[in-house]
Parts: C-alpha cells; structure tokens; sequence
C-alpha cells in the first residue's frame, strides 16, 4: 500500500505532535525532580518514553507504506509550573488535544478512503482513551489531598503508586505477547 500525499502529512503533522508531548513530559519530569517529587518525576519520565515510542510507531508506519516521514524540529517545551497540580492540568489537557487531533486524523483517513490507515490508528484511539481517563482521575486524587499541610508528600506517593501500577500492567501485557 502506498500512502497519499495528504495521508503522508497529516501522519507526519501527528509524528511532530507525538514529539512534542514527549518533550513536554520530559521537561515537566525534570521540574518534579528538582522539586524533590521523586515518584512524580518517574511517573513523567516514564511517560515521555511513551510519548517517544507513539512517535516512533508512526515513523515506522509511515516509511513502510513508502512514505518519508519528517524528523520534527524540537521546540523548548514550558520548564516551569506553579504547584504539582498545575502541572497535571495542563498534562491532562495535553492530552486532550492529542485525542483532538488524532479524531481528526481518523476524519482524514475516511475522507480519503484509506481504511488502513484508520485501522493502524484505531491503537491510537484506544491509548489517548486510556491517557485521558488516567490524567482524569490522578487530578481528581491529586485535587482531594490538596497541597495543605502533608499534601505534597501524599500526591508524590499517590503517583508513585500508579506509576508502579502501570510497570506491572505493562509486564503482564508484555509476557502475554512472547
Ligand atoms: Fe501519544 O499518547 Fe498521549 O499524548
């Protein structure tokens, strides 16, 4: 299957903003680090990895259809936050605009009748569900302890245990897939 002039660019517009959310996390990472947040800092750092890996899955599928697809050009993503909280409001709504603009990628493809591709990025659909409902939920958590008092030292380990969560989620999918 070769793909579209129009399916390449709208892929590669998605590569760039896969990019930039992994460099997003990244920076939000170093500032939880540096604030002493060390289970939030695992959590990000972890998940700009991921960010990194859906960038690479299009970049794959984009040159085995015979397409080329474009390194994309780092941006400096924003390095400082008010509070932990502000922080993951504005991860969660990242995440939003992701889901955004992967519906949009998915209009394209069926426009264009290109049911492969719509098929390739039916994973993505799931995985920006999956991101969204986490986000969702850790700020509900994280709101609910507050920054009062011991707040901080609960949210660390709040996101500590979801980021221990995911790891062992993660293996057991892994296992069950050799
Ligand atoms: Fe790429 O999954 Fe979120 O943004």
């Amino acid at each position: 299957m070769i793909l579209s002039p129009t399916i390449e660019t709208a892929l590669n517009k998605q590569v760039a903003m896969e990019a930039a959310a992994s460099q997003k996390y990244l920076a939000m990472a170093c500032w939880a680090d540096v604030a002493g947040l060390q289970g939030c800092a695992r959590f990000l750092y972890s998940h700009s990895d991921e960010e990194r890996m859906h960038m690479l899955k299009l970049v794959h599928y984009i040159s085995d259809a015979g397409g080329k697809a474009i390194t994309p050009m780092v941006e400096q993503p924003v390095l400082d936050y008010e509070n932990i909280i502000q922080l993951f409001e504005k991860a969660y709504s990242n995440e939003l605009k992701v889901s955004a603009a992967i519906d949009e990628l998915v209009e394209i493809c069926v426009q264009n009748k290109d049911k492969q591709t719509a098929n390739f990025l039916q994973w993505y659909l799931d995985e920006q569900h999956e991101e969204e409902v986490l986000y969702r939920n850790l700020l509900d958590r994280i709101r609910l302890i507050g920054l009062q008092d011991r707040g901080l030292y609960f949210i660390d380990k709040e996101v500590e245990d979801l980021y221990s969560q995911k790891q062992a989620t993660e293996k057991k999918k892994s296992k069950g897939a050799e």
